[in-house]
């Protein structure tokens, strides 16, 4: 998978040259490339922001610099997806991360300030796929670190990328419930023992008492998945 992210923090990105995402660029399975949007002004300050019209606090990105930096990256034959981090996007879920991990390109596109002027999607809408994505319903200063895990929900179930495939199957929000508790050794540890079930050797009485504390931590701290679940 080929992934493109437009920025004017390229250095924010240094985390993925570490742990398992590192490992997935090194083999060739995740080609990234980090762009700072600057280089696609033309002015002296290269200027990205300005104030925005009808008023108000902050700054608005630039259309200009983007649709250059687009007509750049994407691909002429449409197959690009545009992922646009922003607190008023989609929810962003596992099922989400599932559809951008079949993608053969994806472009980030960063923005800092107020947002991006409006008018770089409703033009990229005819180039690509635009998605505006939302990590949750908190405020963050930029799309960065909402990229950032993004890049990292999608890049894991890219096949290769985790060594064991199974381990992305028993996981939180794959079957839309919340992950059970796991336990190593030892079977006592400091006056807390291992529940004992997952003593006994016997797999369908570990299973069965598993997907009971699934289900009982998913009614405890996240209600609103079990219709769906
Ligand atoms: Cl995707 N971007 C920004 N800037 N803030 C957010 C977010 C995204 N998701 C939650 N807050």
């Amino acid at each position: 998978m080929r992934i493109d992210i437009v920025t004017i923090f390229p250095e924010f990105f240094s985390v993925l040259d570490v742990s398992l995402l590192g490992r997935a660029r090194t083999d060739g399975l995740l080609d990234v490339h980090v762009h700072d949007l600057r280089s696609w002004t033309t002015d002296r300050h290269r200027t990205v922001d300005d104030t925005p019209y009808g008023g108000g606090a902050g700054m608005v990105m630039k259309p200009e610099p983007w649709a250059q930096a687009l007509e750049s990256i994407l691909r002429p034959d449409g197959s690009s997806t545009l992922v646009v981090p922003t607190p008023a996007g989609t929810p962003f879920k596992q099922s989400l991360a599932r559809s951008l991990a079949v993608e053969p390109h994806l472009v980030f596109a960063c923005g800092r300030y107020e947002g991006i002027d409006a008018r770089v999607f409703e033009w990229a809408a005819s180039r690509c796929s635009v998605v505006e994505l939302s990590l949750g319903d908190y405020v963050l200063n930029g799309g960065e670190v909402a990229a950032m895990a993004v890049i990292e929900a999608v890049g894991r179930l890219v096949p290769g990328v985790v060594g064991n495939p199974e381990s992305l199957v028993e996981e939180s929000h794959e079957d839309g419930l919340l992950e059970y508790p796991s336990y190593t050794k030892p079977a006592s540890w400091r006056d807390i023992d291992v529940p004992e079930v997952l003593l006994s050797g016997h797999h369908g009485r570990v299973a069965a008492w598993r997907h009971e504390q699934q289900v009982e931590r998913t009614r405890r701290v996240r209600p609103d998945l079990l219709p769906d679940a």
